[in-house]
């Protein structure tokens, strides 16, 4: 739906695709046509390549925006794409391949003069090397998958007898997610902040930044509410970052949208860890404070026209937050997938609602339960929190669980409204049940 919004506004015909579970989704009815690409289970539709690339040839497309998830950061997808003569939104299979390879990340974020967590060179070698590095950098440390990402294939080691299994382990568990089994390791930064650079680069070596997003607060890796800017950066510190993970970018060639992670530690030291090669669902409030419209941006690359064209001169003002309204229990987290019986949206000064959702729409089990993203915007970050607040108020969502009632929790939660948290805040708000 947010993609139809950018083409609709460019003039640009778009085609939907679509599985069996989603035939009355919105984004079928508002495309100029739809074609089903499968089954429900989405590694028979929505990861389906030769589904997609088919449905792609039918209605003759020029391009495909992946959206996020899925394909979207797939670089044989983007390989067949660019085989089939169609225009994939998204860097090429090339950056997308280097990008999944974070200990390389790591090394050209370094040599361009970003810092990286103190951690290993390169991949460990074998069990010897890896007790040397821990030995170097102190425990704790973490060993992670170089495919992985996400949380996927980490393993933390508090000391030198956890070491060898932890090795071990990690290394299976990348082989049997990724494929491979290369792992590194980094110094465990105990309680982070998690922190991420919006960037666009056009096709002709130029890149931008649109300064930084805050997503500490999220449980098991999924992100709950995100703001921009972090109350944790300084003016100065996001000028001299951002202009790092420009040169960065712009010597491996970066095009299109992208997200550069990073964490910051008790002592407000803040250090790379890796990249996404995506547009990401937090994007609304980057687009809030900059006024930019990042998915017109990325289409717009990917024709070829130049970043000083796409995004002229912007300023950044104001204060942006999305709270990310899921079908879930808002104590155990558990999905709740349904049919919605009512479905009332806030709206007024400051308010956006991306969403594909309404009465009668039955939310399937297959996939995300993310049902809409609320968004406040205000001058101030009080401004912002007291309009969020009330949005989340006259948010009236019936016959599904939604995670409103937590964010209410949290709008109302003195430390969060002082900024101070990190990515363990939500443990306060966990029950026993969630585990
Ligand atoms: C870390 C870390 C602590 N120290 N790396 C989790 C997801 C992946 N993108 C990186 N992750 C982490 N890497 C070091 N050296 C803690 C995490 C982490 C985390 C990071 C960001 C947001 C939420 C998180 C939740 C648990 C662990």
């Amino acid at each position: 739906m947010r993609v139809i919004d950018a083409c609709k506004e460019l003039g640009i015909a778009t085609v939907a695709v679509y599985s069996e579970a989603d035939r009355n989704a919105l984004h079928v009815r508002f495309a100029d046509e739809a074609v089903c690409i499968g089954p429900p289970k989405s590694s028979e539709s929505y990861l389906n390549i030769p589904q997609v690339i088919s449905a792609a040839e039918i209605t003759n497309v020029d391009a495909i925006h992946p959206g996020y998830g899925f394909l979207s950061e797939n670089a044989n997808f983007a390989e067949v794409c660019e085989a089939s003569h169609i225009t994939f939104i998204g860097p090429g299979p090339d950056l997308l391949r280097m990008r999944g390879e974070k200990d390389q990340a790591r090394r050209e974020m370094s040599a361009a003069g970003v810092a990286v967590v103190p951690g290993s060179e390169g991949i460990l070698a074998d069990e010897a090397a890896a007790l040397a590095e821990a030995a170097r950098i102190r425990y704790p440390v973490i060993v992670k998958a170089s495919a992985g990402g996400g949380g996927r294939g980490m393993r933390v080691v508090r000391g030198e007898e956890e070491l060898p299994s932890a090795f071990s382990t990690a290394r299976n568990e990348a082989q049997q997610a990724f494929g491979v089994p290369d792992v590194y390791m980094e110094k465990f930064i105990e309680r982070p902040r998690h922190i991420e650079f919006q960037v666009l680069g056009d096709k002709y070596g130029r890149v931008i930044h649109l300064g930084e997003r805050e997503c500490s607060i999220q449980r098991r890796h999924q992100k709950l509410i995100e703001e921009s800017p972090s109350p944790a950066i300084s003016a100065k510190q996001r000028e001299e970052l951002g202009a790092h993970v420009i040169e960065a970018l712009q010597q491996v060639g970066y095009s299109s949208a992208g997200t550069v992670e990073f964490l910051m530690d008790e002592d407000g030291s803040i250090y790379f860890i890796e990249m996404n090669a995506r547009i990401q669902v937090e994007h609304p409030v980057t687009e809030m404070v900059t006024g930019v419209d990042l998915i017109k941006s990325q289409i717009r690359l990917a024709a070829g026209e130049k970043l000083g064209n796409v995004v002229g001169n912007f300023t950044s003002h104001g204060h942006a937050m999305e709270c990310r309204i899921n079908a879930e229990d808002p104590d155990t987290f558990v999905p709740s997938p349904g049919r919605i019986s009512v479905f009332r949206t806030p709206g007024g000064p400051g308010i956006r609602v991306d969403t594909a959702a309404h009465a009668d729409a039955v939310i399937p089990p297959y996939y995300d339960s993310l049902v809409a993203k609320l968004i406040a915007f205000g001058d101030t970050r009080p401004e912002c929190i007291a309009r969020m607040r009330r949005a989340l108020e006259m948010f009236v969502v019936e016959g599904i669980k939604t995670s409103i009632p937590l964010q209410r929790k949290i709008m109302n939660d003195p430390d969060f409204a002082e900024g101070r948290f990190d990515t363990h805040f939500l443990d306060r708000y966990a029950t026993s049940a969630a585990g």
